[in-house]
């Protein structure tokens, strides 16, 4: 079966404790996905989050379905989840006050948008109000520690779960690090991101979970050896080669380090 992978034997492996489930912004039992290829309904344009777009399924997977708004091209399709705030029925906007924006990139005269809308949303397979979940609460503190397991979302490969473990963790936010990826793809987030889930939630949602990578993970050994080979003056092309979050992980995230310099001045 497709992306199955056993967390069971790999914690015995590797050690290391699920994170809870009280840690994650996310339904203690995940939604079940009505939507259907070919749907439409109202989604915010990621590259442009002001703007309200009409976007059609091109794609599911658990409870996340991937979007392509409607006059764009497939190069910017999107993933997100069916309880996400970020999507709606159609009508939603208009409800609201809003009016329905071309997207990023519309490959058509942006005068005949209008025209456009309606062509698209007539005959539509228009997804049902119903189908649509309510976000699920925040948990009221950041309850992660180092060295806790979850799932998360690959960034850079945004259709992949992936198991991961917190490598790092401040008062609202936490270092993602992605097992067996020498960081790479790690990334920092607040607590309450939609991207992170408990250990067995793909599982639980029928979605598919890539199995941990092969690369030996950073170990303090490991960065030990790396730093005593940098001689004077010269960087050996192994650090230069690494990527940029391993050489930054010391426990702070970028921009609240960017944020306290600014504060002193
Ligand atoms: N094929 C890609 C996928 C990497 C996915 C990593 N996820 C943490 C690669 O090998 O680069």
């Amino acid at each position: 079966i497709y992306g199955y992978f056993d967390w069971d034997s790999y914690l015995k492996e590797t050690g290391g404790e699920p994170a809870p489930a009280s840690a994650f912004k996310q339904h203690p039992d995940p939604p079940a996905n009505e939507f259907r290829l070919k749907m439409k309904l109202e989604a915010q344009d990621p590259r442009n989050p002001s703007s309200t777009c009409i976007a059609t399924v091109v794609g599911i997977m658990g409870p996340r379905v991937q979007l392509r708004l409607d006059g764009s091209d497939n190069t910017n399709d999107f993933w997100e989840m069916i309880d996400s705030p970020s999507i709606k029925p159609v009508g939603h906007c208009q409800e609201n006050g809003g009016m329905l924006q071309p997207p990023l990139g519309f490959r058509k005269n942006p005068s005949h948008w209008p025209m456009f809308v309606l062509n698209t949303l007539k005959d539509a397979d228009i997804a049902p109000k119903n189908i649509f979940i309510h976000e699920p609460p925040s948990p009221s503190r950041n309850r992660f520690k180092i060295g806790m397991k979850l799932e998360a979302v690959d960034k850079k490969n945004p259709r992949l779960i992936c198991p991961a473990t917190v490598g790092s963790v401040t008062e609202d936010q936490i270092f993602v690090t992605f097992d067996g990826w020498k960081g790479a793809f790690d990334y920092w987030c607040k607590y309450d991101s939609r991207d992170i889930f408990p250990v067995g939630w793909c599982q639980k949602s029928g979605h598919p979970l890539q199995p941990p990578g092969d690369k030996t993970p950073f170990t303090p050994v490991r960065d030990k050896l790396l730093s005593s080979i940098t001689t004077p003056g010269s960087v050996p092309l192994s650090i230069q080669c690494l990527p940029k979050t391993a050489t930054i992980n010391n426990g702070t995230p970028t921009s609240s380090k960017l944020k306290s310099k600014t504060n002193q001045f």
